[in-house]
């Protein structure tokens, strides 16, 4: 194939080599010499080269047809039909030639460019909710169908908020039961979501139902149930003649809609200076059951719940009549109570920001 075309190279030059033989034979040799190159065309633009060069004005067709009138009308009717044979035989086999290309072009690009629609997307994996901010949004669900509004708070407070409006003078004790960081300007990370009572009762004005998420932190030692870092929920209700049974409704509500069955709860008191009478309500630990675990420090019991009736000198420091009203106030352990339901043993997990453990959220 190689010996052949670099003798037949080129139809014209081969044409004119033959010239002074007779004209059937240099259309013979043209016919023959353009089929063998055209089989070894690969592309379009080299087909179209080809095709000038044989078929086009300056071709040796061309030149051929106009030496016709140095003939006889016998030879030029002979050459005439043995012209246009040549002719349309080399234009069909162009022809041809080229609605093969074209399709191998095209089946070319095609699988080049294939793309396999039915596949599987890769996406973006989706995340999720955190636990704790899943259960916080259904506790906000459930508290505003019950009238409540949700109330936010800063996080960086003054010690006038998360302490003195509270009942909780510089000099009380139970400034000492929540350990605090300082900030050297004199503020604090809140210790507890309290302090968005006290915003409450200003902005609101009796009478007024509030909740308040949010996370809170303090300076303590790290184990299975105590995070430097930890989130509440706040609770607050302002009216005539609220009593320790509206508190104990409300209570009993939040516990039944999270649950969604029994647990076994206690009441006892608890001191705190801006509830008088002040509750705790724990929990029987979901963990053991009640048998003891690292979770329940080996009690049975877990702390969830502190509540009571706002003290007096709380309403008095918000400029709100105790006379006139009262309320009850609740601080929810938002973090423990999302162990409680799901079963974590380790509250460390809950903000590891290991994926493994918050997929299965
Ligand atoms: C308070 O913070 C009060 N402000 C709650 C309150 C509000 C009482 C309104 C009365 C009226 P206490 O320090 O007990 O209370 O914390 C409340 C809840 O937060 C606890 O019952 C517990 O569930 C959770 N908690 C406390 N410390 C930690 C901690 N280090 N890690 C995780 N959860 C904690």
């Amino acid at each position: 194939m190689q010996e052949s075309q670099s003798k037949v190279d080129s139809p014209a030059a081969e044409a004119a080599n033959e010239r002074g033989t007779s004209p059937d034979f240099v259309l013979e040799n043209l016919r023959r010499a353009t089929l063998m190159r055209l089989a070894s065309v690969t592309s379009l633009e080299e087909l179209e080269e080809l095709r000038v060069e044989a078929l086009g004005r300056k071709g040796p067709i061309a030149q051929i047809g106009k030496e016709f009138g140095k003939l006889t009308p016998e030879q030029k009717a002979a050459l005439g039909k043995l012209l246009n044979s040549v002719k349309q035989e080399l234009e069909r086999a162009f022809r041809e030639k080229k609605s093969r290309l074209e399709k191998e072009e095209l089946a070319e690009r095609l699988r080049r460019e294939w793309i396999d629609v039915t596949l599987p997307a890769r996406g973006v994996r989706p995340g999720s909710l955190h636990p704790v901010t899943q259960l916080q949004w259904e506790i906000e669900d459930l508290f505003t169908s019950l009238g409540f509004a949700v109330l936010d708070g800063p996080e960086v407070e003054t010690e006038e908020y998360n302490f003195d409006a509270l009942n909780i003078p510089p000099s009380h004790p139970a400034r000492d039961m929540q350990d605090t960081f300082w900030l050297s300007d004199g503020h604090l990370l809140r210790t507890h979501t309290s302090p968005v009572q006290v915003r409450g009762m200003r902005r609101l004005g009796p009478p007024f139902r509030m909740i308040a998420p949010g996370r809170v932190f303090r300076n303590e030692e790290v184990d299975a149930s105590h995070e430097h870092t930890f989130y509440q929920l706040e609770g607050m209700m302002v009216d005539r003649n609220v009593s320790v049974a509206n508190l104990i409704y409300f209570m009993k509500t939040l516990l039944s809609e999270i649950f969604h069955r029994d647990v076994t709860v206690r009441l006892r008191p608890g001191f705190f200076p801006f509830v008088e009478p002040g509750f705790e309500l724990d929990i029987q630990c979901l963990i053991c059951g009640g048998s003891g675990c690292p979770v329940c420090k080996h009690s049975g019991w877990v702390e969830l719940l502190p509540c009571g009736l706002v003290h007096p000198n709380v309403l008095r420091l918000s400029n709100i009549d105790p006379d006139e009203w009262s309320g009850f106030a609740f601080g929810l352990g938002l973090t423990r109570l999302v162990m409680m339901r799901y079963g974590i043993d380790d509250i460390r997990q809950l903000q590891g920001g290991d994926l493994r453990f918050l997929n299965q959220f």
